[in-house]
C-alpha cells in the first residue's frame, strides 16, 4: 500500500517556454513526479487549467499536503480519496499531474506499469496519429493553412513499424514542400509539424502523393465568428453550409479518413450532417468533446461523432477520464488519447492510452517530448511478446 507523506510542486517549462506544473509526491515507497502540457487551441468547454493561477495552484497543493497522509492508496480507483480531499480547489493540470504521480507510486509499490492498474488484461495496440505540416494557431507564419493538423496514420498493427513510417513521411514531406514552395523554409511549429506558406488544398495535394491514410484537425473553433468560418489562405468567409461542402469535397478527393472539429464547439448538428455523409471517416470531436461525460453524451445523442479525442487534462480528473472512455466504448466510439500542443517529457500518456483501450494515439511524429511518449508505447508493445 502506499502513503502521501507530503506533496509539493513547481513550475517547469513546456516545448512551448510556456510555464506548467511539476507535481511530486514523497510517500512510503518513495518519491513520485509528474508534470501536466498545455493546449494552445483550447476549447471553451474544458476544465480550466488552473483555478486561479500555476502559482496559486502550488500554494494550494502545499496546503493540504498534510491532508493526504491517512489515505492507503492501492488501486486505480483509490483516486477518489485524492479527489475528495482536493475537492475541486485545483484547475485540471494540477489535478492530472497529481493524480498521475498517485499512479505511478501505486505501480511501483505493486511492482506493476501503471497501464496494468487500469486493465491488467490489456492488449490491443493504438494506430499512430502524426501530425506532419501545421497551420492555425499553432504556426506563426503570416501565410499558412487555416486548417491546424495534417495527419498520417499508418495502418501498422505495429507501434513500432509506424513510428518509422511516419517520421520517414516527414522527412519525404519536407522536400515534397521545398518543391513546391520556394518559401518554404524547414522550420517546424509547435508541434514539431513542418510550417507551410501553402493552404489547405495545396498541402493535401502534396500529402496525396504519400500513399498513407490522411486526416486533418481543422480545429474549426479557431477561426469561426458569428456562426462563419473565417479563411484567410486564400481570403474567404464560409457560411456553415459552404464549410460543410467544403469538408465534404476534401474528404472526397483526397479520400481523408479523419476529420477532428470540423465545425465550431458549438455545432453539434453540422457534426452530424457530416458523419451521415461520412459514416467511413472518423468524424471526431475534440474542442467539441472537451473529455467531458456531458459532452459526449450530447454528442451520442445528436449522432455528431463517431470517435473522441482524449487529452486528460481537459478535466484533470483521471476517473473521468475513465468514465468518458467506458462511455465511448459502450456507444462504438473510437477512443484517441492526445497529447497537447505544448508538451513535456511527461510519458505517462502512453500508459494510460493502452490501459484505457485506445483506438488511435495521437501525439505528433517527432521533438524529444512527443517521442519520449511515442518511446513508452513501444516499450509497452516490446513489453507483451
Ligand atoms: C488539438 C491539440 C493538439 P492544443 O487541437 O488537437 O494537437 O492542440 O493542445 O493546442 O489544444
Ligand atoms: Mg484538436
Amino acid at each position: 500500500m502506499v502513503v502521501i507523506k507530503s506533496v509539493s510542486a513547481k513550475s517547469i517549462l513546456d516545448s512551448r517556454k510556456e510555464k506548467t506544473i511539476f507535481v511530486t509526491i514523497k510517500t512510503n515507497v518513495g518519491s513520485f513526479s509528474a508534470s501536466a502540457p498545455n493546449g494552445k487551441s483550447k476549447g471553451k468547454y474544458e476544465a480550466k487549467s488552473y483555478k486561479k493561477s500555476l502559482e496559486e495552484g502550488i500554494k494550494t497543493l502545499k496546503k493540504f499536503s498534510d491532508y493526504f497522509s491517512e489515505e492507503i492508496l492501492e488501486k486505480f480507483e483509490d483516486l477518489r480519496r485524492i479527489e475528495d480531499i482536493m475537492d475541486r480547489q485545483i484547475g485540471a493540470n494540477t489535478l492530472f499531474a497529481l493524480e498521475s504521480a498517485v499512479l505511478k507510486a501505486i505501480a511501483k509499490e505493486q511492482k506493476k506499469e501503471v497501464w496494468q492498474l487500469i486493465n491488467p488484461d490489456a492488449k490491443k495496440l493504438p494506430r499512430l496519429v502524426g501530425n506532419c505540416v501545421g497551420g492555425g494557431q499553432h504556426s506563426r507564419s503570416k501565410s499558412k493553412p487555416d486548417f491546424q493538423e495534417f495527419l498520417l496514420i499508418p495502418n501498422s498493427k505495429s507501434v513500432k513499424k509506424a513510428f518509422e513510417i511516419n517520421k520517414k513521411a516527414k522527412e519525404k514531406i519536407k522536400f515534397l514542400l521545398k518543391e513546391r514552395d520556394k518559401n518554404f523554409k524547414g522550420r517546424e511549429n509547435d508541434e514539431n509539424a513542418w510550417e507551410s506558406f501553402l493552404n489547405e488544398k495545396e498541402i493535401l495535394e502534396i500529402l496525396k502523393k504519400i500513399n498513407l491514410p490522411l486526416g486533418v484537425d481543422v480545429a474549426a473553433s479557431g477561426f469561426c465568428k458569428r456562426k462563419k468560418y473565417i479563411y484567410k489562405n486564400p481570403p474567404l468567409d464560409r457560411t456553415s453550409e459552404e464549410q460543410f461542402e467544403y469538408l465534404s469535397n476534401l474528404i472526397k478527393n483526397f479520400r481523408l479518413v479523419y476529420v477532428e472539429d470540423g465545425f465550431s464547439e458549438e455545432d453539434f448538428e453540422s457534426f452530424a450532417k457530416l458523419l451521415k455523409k461520412f459514416p467511413n471517416s472518423l468524424i471526431v470531436g475534440d474542442d467539441l468533446t472537451v473529455t467531458n461525460y456531458e459532452r459526449l453524451k450530447k454528442a451520442i445523442e445528436m449522432k455528431s461523432i463517431n470517435a473522441i479525442i482524449i487529452k486528460p487534462n481537459q478535466t484533470g480528473s483521471l476517473l473521468d477520464v475513465s468514465q468518458v472512455c467506458k462511455i465511448a466504448k459502450n456507444n462504438n466510439i473510437k477512443i484517441i488519447f492526445s497529447h497537447r500542443s505544448g508538451e513535456t517529457e511527461e510519458n505517462i500518456l502512453a500508459d494510460l492510452a493502452f490501459g484505457f483501450g485506445a483506438d488511435f494515439f495521437k501525439c505528433g511524429i517527432d521533438g524529444k517530448e512527443r517521442e519520449t511518449k511515442l518511446k513508452r508505447l513501444i516499450e509497452i508493445e516490446d513489453g507483451l511478446k
